[in-house]
């Protein structure tokens, strides 16, 4: 097969985001678009000749022509072998797992996540490196620097490759191995979780569960593992097909989005425990019956409870949140005496903190929590990781968020975000308070005293790098928080969120709806930062 060297031009903005390339399907669709940006990755790597590749996505609009395009270019560009998901999928967890396993050089996972999908909804392609985590900083600096100035890029003439049974097949110099996507993962979860208690929780007949695959990838995954290999009744994993365009909806798990199942889990007769993952599996949304768990309590919950799950027993050796995520898991690190880190968004942080076995478990506010047994977020780990603790502890999910908040206190947390602002605006708000913070501490918000203001930086404790700008933080001398951040994530104008928390130690005063609890907060955070001034707007698109 013959290699080609395709001229191109560059494309403005191929800049990854917080996870990868997001954009509209059209703008991936444009020629060479994909083809620039795929280069622009394999000129920034040095010393792949020969070795692996792992490449799936989460089977959205574009996933099975992309994944042609990107066979194609590793051959060309000289990869000994390709790893590809039947039918071109891959969720992302199971993605970084097989790097891991079969030693991959890296990987090219290509989701737009939680976004939409369908022809007029987001495509996204991200690299991840060998150890099966997302591309660090100064990796995607690279990749974005090449898209600059690049002339050319390499491919092979030729037909599609038959993706959809597992075979081997030969593309130039290249094999091209067409893997079970969720053998891999199945068998490491029996290998984390206590499966026999979970089957008998699932088979008890006296508890009952439901997971919402959203139509997104990890339909197969869930319903080999809950009602296959766990026997859980047929029809316990709900949208478990995946489509091109989710059904037509968002898949992304949280209150406002996984509609039906927050119906039925709200609803009479509920559902013991309810769980819900996103786009490309990443994510995880956890619900008993009548009763939410915020991302930031389930990371803390899942610390507290590590010893009665297997795979984490007595072998926690750190805890680390993103900054935004409430204080909620360095309660648990403080009282069982870990080290608890603080890093930005993006699960592209914690890589290092894994790898060299200073934190365990992570997790963030955006639904996204996991540990060292992959470099990426896991959704349905986190939910089979709660069903071990609800078999072990025979308890509600209400009854041990409750234990939980009386032992350690209980962070009240709330997300607003504004969606699709136009995106001067959205600086004018972020310019807004950052110019406050000259004058802001000791000063009074909301009857606390402020005692510190800033933009948040990061410096990895474990390569020195240093990340700035990623979010406005007031602190309040109470233990209260608020912060602004822009979404890295989103596709359309700019997505501004705001993040409020309180901590309340005194267990008769627990028991509020966070929006109540955090009223004066929220009010004072919109002041601040004269929302309605500049966007127009009052009320979040979405809360959480
Ligand atoms: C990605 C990142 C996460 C991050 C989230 C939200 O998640 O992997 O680490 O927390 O985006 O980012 P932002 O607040 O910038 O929109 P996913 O699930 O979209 O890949």
């Amino acid at each position: 097969m013959k290699r080609i060297s395709v001229t191109t031009t560059p494309f403005e903005g191929q800049k990854p985001g917080t996870s990868g390339l997001r954009k509209q399907v059209q703008v991936f669709q444009q020629p060479h678009y994909l083809e620039n940006f795929v280069q622009s990755l394999f000129d920034s790597l040095e010393g792949f000749a020969g070795q692996t590749l792992v490449v799936g996505g989460d089977g959205r609009y574009h996933n099975r022509s992309a994944v042609q395009t990107i066979l194609r270019m590793a051959a060309a560009n000289g990869f000994g072998r390709v790893l590809v998901g039947r039918g071109g999928i891959l969720s992302t967890p199971a993605a970084s797992l097989v790097i891991r396993k079969y030693g991959a050089f890296g990987g090219i996972v290509l989701s737009a996540s939680h976004n939409p999908g369908g022809p007029e909804g987001d495509f996204g392609i991200k690299y991840n490196i060998g150890n099966g985590g997302p591309a660090p900083e100064r990796v995607t600096e690279a990749i974005y620097a090449r898209s600059q100035a690049i002339d050319r890029y390499f491919t092979l003439a030729g037909a599609d490759l038959p993706l959809d049974q597992l075979a081997s097949h030969q593309l130039g110099e290249t094999e091209v191995v067409v893997i079970d996507p969720v053998a891999d993962y199945a068998e490491l979860m029996e290998s984390l979780f206590d499966f026999p208690a979970i089957r008998a929780l699932l088979t008890s007949g006296a508890f009952r569960m439901r997971f919402d695959a959203m139509h997104a990838v990890t339909g197969p995954y869930a319903k080999e593992i809950l009602e296959g290999r766990l026997q859980a009744p047929a029809g316990t994993v709900m949208n478990a097909i995946p489509l091109e365009d989710f059904g037509g909806g968002h898949p992304d798990p949280n209150l406002t989005y996984a509609e039906a199942l927050v119906a039925e889990m709200f609803g009479p007769d509920a559902p013991d425990f309810g769980a819900a993952s996103d786009g490309d599996g990443d994510r995880n949304m956890v619900l008993g019956r009548h009763f939410f768990v915020t991302p930031s309590d389930s990371l803390a919950v899942m610390a507290a409870n590590a010893d009665l799950v297997p795979g984490y027993r007595g072998r926690l050796k750190g805890i680390a949140r993103s900054m935004p995520t409430s204080g909620a898991a360095d309660k648990v690190a403080e009282v069982l005496g870990l080290p608890s880190f603080e890093t930005p968004t993006g699960w592209k942080f914690f890589g290092n903190l894994l790898d060299a076995g200073m934190a365990t478990l992570c997790g963030e506010e955006s639904f996204g929590t996991s540990s060292d047994h992959v470099r990426e977020k896991d959704g349905l780990w986190a939910v089979l990781y709660w069903l071990n603790v609800l078999a072990a502890r025979g308890e509600s999910v209400a009854t041990i968020l409750e234990g939980h908040w009386r032992r350690f206190g209980r962070h009240y947390y709330t997300r607003h975000d504004y969606e699709a602002l136009p995106a001067e605006p959205a600086k004018g708000v972020m310019e807004q308070v950052s110019g406050t913070f000259a004058s802001l501490p000791g000063t009074t918000l909301a009857g606390r005293r402020v005692t510190l203001a800033d933009d948040f930086a990061y410096t990895d404790p474990v390569d020195g790098s240093t990340s700035t700008h990623q979010g406005l933080r007031v602190l309040f001398e109470d233990g209260s928080r608020i912060v602004y951040r822009l979404s890295g994530t989103g596709t359309v104008g700019a997505t501004l969120r705001i993040y409020i928390e309180r901590y309340e130690a005194d267990p008769t005063l627990q028991g509020l709806d966070p929006q109540e609890a955090l009223a004066d907060l929220i009010a004072a955070a919109r002041a601040l930062c004269q929302l309605e001034q500049r966007t127009g707007q009052v009320e979040p698109t979405v809360i959480t």
